[in-house]
């Protein structure tokens, strides 16, 4: 694995440190409104650059043992985009089985601060996937709800997208349909990925977002991003957090 693998290497992409590293970070009034009326909310600066710095390192190992997975998604979706035969995505999935660090920081006080005070209830961290967007080739990804894939029955469930990489309209930043996690699982086109048709992706609002950030959205938000037509890698990490089971 190159230097490169994960996103940019930490130094030069992680200098805006906005606050404490270990420090929880508490989502205003504001953030809380948020995500509770559009069903996705940007929290900026959530992790702060030395922490980053360290999970990124931990990210690396991993890499470097397991390598990536390629992830790309198939269907007659991708035939709007210029060059889609080349797309390409690159996952590496369990990261709390494959990396003790991540595994107790993902259930950390830091982490699960923010994402308890969107829910409102005690939560527990179940996923975390590395997604990495090739350059150049990386995948769109046409709009849908990850509700079609997993956790269809948990409308509690949030997506906590922790941004390893900034993101662009060049890079393929994620983008939300607001208010869209009130509908419900509503029916996907299941040939190829699962993917709905009707949703235009220019419709959707663009979230760019900086390394360190947190954007967080419900299992029902549609969602999607363009492909990545940039020179570097854009990679984030999709964690995910249902309400507390006790075991
Ligand atoms: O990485 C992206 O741009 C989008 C990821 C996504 O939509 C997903 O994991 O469900």
């Amino acid at each position: 694995m190159g230097q490169r693998s994960i996103g940019r290497p930490a130094k030069g992409n992680v200098e805006r440190s906005v606050r404490d590293d270990g420090q929880a970070m508490t989502p205003s009034s504001q953030h809380i409104a948020d995500y509770r009326q559009n069903g996705f909310v940007h929290l900026p600066g959530v992790v702060g650059a030395t922490r980053l710095a360290e999970l990124m390192s931990h990210l690396e190992a991993v890499v470097r043992d397991v390598g990536h997975t390629d992830s790309t998604w198939r269907g007659k979706w991708r035939e709007p985009y210029a060059d889609s035969e080349r797309f390409t995505l690159k996952t590496v999935d369990k990261l709390a089985r494959r990396s003790a660090f991540w595994k107790s920081w993902l259930s950390s006080r830091e982490m699960l601060e923010p994402i308890e005070a969107l829910s409102g209830r005690p939560m527990q961290h179940v996923d975390a996937m590395l997604i990495m967007k090739p350059p150049e080739t990386g995948q769109a990804f046409p709009p849908h709800q990850d509700a079609a894939y997993y956790a269809a029955g948990e409308p509690e469930y949030i997506i906590a997208t922790l941004h390893l990489d900034a993101t662009t309209t060049e890079n393929g930043a994620l983008r939300f349909l607001p208010g869209s996690h009130k509908w419900g699982l509503i029916e996907h086109e299941r040939k190829g990925k699962a993917h709905l048709p009707a949703i235009d992706i220019a419709d959707l609002v663009e979230v760019p977002a900086q390394p360190g950030d947190l954007v967080c959205s419900s299992i029902y938000t549609v969602h999607g991003s363009l492909p990545n037509r940039s020179t570097a890698p854009r990679a984030i990490v999709r964690l995910g957090y249902q309400p507390h089971r006790s075991a």
